[in-house]
Formats: C-alpha cells, sequence, structure tokens
C-alpha cells in the first residue's frame, strides 16, 4: 500500500513500512515539505498497528544531503539572511523526536551519502546499516553552521564526544567502513544485496515482540537522566506491564514446548 506524499514515499509492505525520502535530483535534500511529511508518516507509522518496524532510505545514489540549501538562496542573495532558529524549529524540532520516539524498531538504510541534517536524521533512527558506497559527512562545518537537527545531542551518544567533536569540526567525509569503525553505523552491507540485507533484518525486527521494543527504546531513551535507584524502579513497572502482554506468555510457552516463538506484537 502507497501512502500519497510529494517528496517522501511511504509503502507498507506487511509489517514493515518503508519511507523513502524522494528528491533523487537533489540527494533527497530536506525541505520544510518534506520534513512535515516525515514528521506525518512516522506519526502513521507508529500508530498503525500492522506495522511492527519502519526503514527510512533514500531514493537515487542519496541518502540525505541534509537542508536543501536552494531553500534559503532567496534571502541569500538579496544580502539578508534566513531566520534559521525559526526554521529549525518549525521543521527539524518537530520531526526529530516523532522518530526518535517511534514505538517500533527503526532502521536507517544509508543507500548513499548522509551529510548534515540527513546525518541527524539516520541518528535518530535506532539502527544505522550502510551500503559499502555509502558516504557520512557532519557538513555544518564546511558552511560555517554547527551540529543542528539534533546532531549535537544524538551523534556524541553513538560514538563518543571525542569522535563526535573530530567529525563535526573537520566536516570529514568518511566511507562505510570508517563509519562502522567508529560505531556510526552497526552493519555494512554490499550495494548489489543491500535493500534484500535490509527487508531480512527488518522482518526479523518486525516479527520480535513490538511492545518490548517499543519499551526498551523508551527505557534506554530515559535512563540517563535517572539514578540507579529510579531506573529499576521504571524497570519493574515496565517489567510488570510487560508481563501482563500475550508475547510474553508466548515466548516463555515456545521455550518450554522447545519451538520457534511466533510474536504478535501484543
Ligand atoms: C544539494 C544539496 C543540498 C541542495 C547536494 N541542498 N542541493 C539547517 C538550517 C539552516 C540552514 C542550513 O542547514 C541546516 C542543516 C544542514 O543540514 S547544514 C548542511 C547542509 N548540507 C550540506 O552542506 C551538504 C551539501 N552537499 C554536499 O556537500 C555534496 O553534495 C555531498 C557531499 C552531499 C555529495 O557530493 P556529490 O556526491 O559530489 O554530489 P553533488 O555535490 O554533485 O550533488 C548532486 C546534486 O545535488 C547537485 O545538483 P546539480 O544540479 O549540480 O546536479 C547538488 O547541488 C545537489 N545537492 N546537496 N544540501
Amino acid at each position: 500500500m502507497t501512502m500519497p506524499y510529494e517528496q517522501i514515499a511511504v509503502d507498507r509492505e506487511g509489517t514493515v513500512a518503508w519511507i523513502t525520502l524522494s528528491r533523487p535530483d537533489r540527494l533527497n535534500a530536506l525541505t520544510a515539505t518534506m520534513s512535515g511529511e516525515l514528521e506525518s508518516a512516522f506519526r502513521d507509522a507508529g500508530t498503525d498497528e500492522r506495522v511492527r518496524c519502519v526503514v527510512l532510505t533514500g531514493a537515487g545514489r542519496g541518502f540525505c544531503a541534509g537542508q536543501d540549501l536552494t531553500e534559503f538562496e532567496a534571502a541569500y542573495r538579496s544580502g539578508k539572511r534566513p531566520d534559521i532558529a525559526e526554521h529549525l524549529r518549525t521543521s527539524y524540532h518537530r520531526m526529530i523526536p516523532v522518530v526518535v520516539q517511534t514505538p517500533k524498531p527503526v532502521i536507517a538504510a544509508i543507500n548513499g551519502v548522509a551529510a548534515g541534517a540527513g546525518l541527524s536524521l539516520a541518528l535518530a533512527c535506532d539502527i544505522r546499516i550502510a551500503s559499502d558506497e555509502a558516504k557520512i559527512t557532519q557538513a555544518f562545518v564546511k558552511i560555517g553552521l554547527i551540529p543542528d537537527s539534533g546532531g549535537s545531542y544524538l551523534l556524541p551518544r553513538a560514538v563518543g564526544y571525542s569522535k563526535a567533536l573530530e567529525l563535526s569540526i573537520t566536516g570529514d567525509l568518511i566511507d562505510a567502513n570508517t563509519a562502522l569503525e567508529v560505531g556510526l553505523v552497526s552493519r555494512v552491507a554490499q550495494a548489489a544485496t543491500f535493500r534484500d540485507d535490509v527487508t531480512e533484518l527488518a522482518y526479523r525486527l518486525a516479527s520480535m515482540p513490538t511492545l518490548a521494543i517499543a519499551a526498551t527504546k523508551s527505557l534506554l531513551q530515559g535512563a540517563p537522566h535517572l539514578t540507579l535507584q529510579d531506573a529499576l524502579e521504571k524497570e519493574a513497572a515496565i517489567q510488570a506491564e510487560m508481563g501482563r502482554t500475550a508475547d510474553h506468555l508466548e515466548g516463555v510457552n515456545a521455550f518450554v514446548e522447545k519451538r520457534e516463538p511466533r510474536f504478535e506484537g501484543r
């Protein structure tokens, strides 16, 4: 099933929703329209009970080249400056948290270059798998800017402060294997089998206990702000909820009966 959008495509294939950035001639650079569409598509995927895994990828040879710099061309040419803070608040600040908080596993399938806010978008996803043809850059510094769209927050959490700072202040364009070495992506797949490899991972995650995955995301995201005692209490409260799910019962029964579990996300 395909949902109608202007700058992204959303296709649900069984339990997996594919969200594809669709401005290939601009390497899927982000516009205000695209940001709004992403926010809406991720909200829908989050609430659609049929969807148990979301894949974000790019059409053509790029994943996402970050902010479409031509969107502000008129303002720059006229000697004025765009209101960047206002732009950030009305687009990325709405969209990025929705991606992070999606109550389903979200895979960034980095098929090609990811730059600037395009990298932030990939970092907002749970698992990053890169094609061996992908390249990644914190492009912001090359145009005199700082990492925005969550980049200052998400990148150090993925790779640690020192590497995050290095990537951010050099703007170096790194290849997929370097991204794997520094922990920016968790897997690299050959371009020829990339789609198949991503599909396999997506269906595997979609067949897991979806409620436990949602709760695990929420716990891990919240844990750094808690004391150990509060984290333990939160685990106990949420584990009690998980203990009441059908998937918990199925998991235990399958173990005892020595068979594969059939989780339904309930
Ligand atoms: C593009 C873009 C692009 C438009 C390639 N925009 N057309 C927030 C708020 C406010 C202001 C600013 O920013 C932000 C957040 C940010 O994201 S800042 C960072 C913005 N992104 C960049 O600075 C990256 C700019 N792009 C590049 O450095 C290169 O294009 C990369 C390294 C991504 C890819 O290089 P190549 O593979 O050599 O491709 P290319 O440069 O030839 O690009 C292909 C086409 O895509 C080209 O158009 P053309 O008409 O010549 O074929 C580019 O102009 C266009 N394009 N990025 N961000």
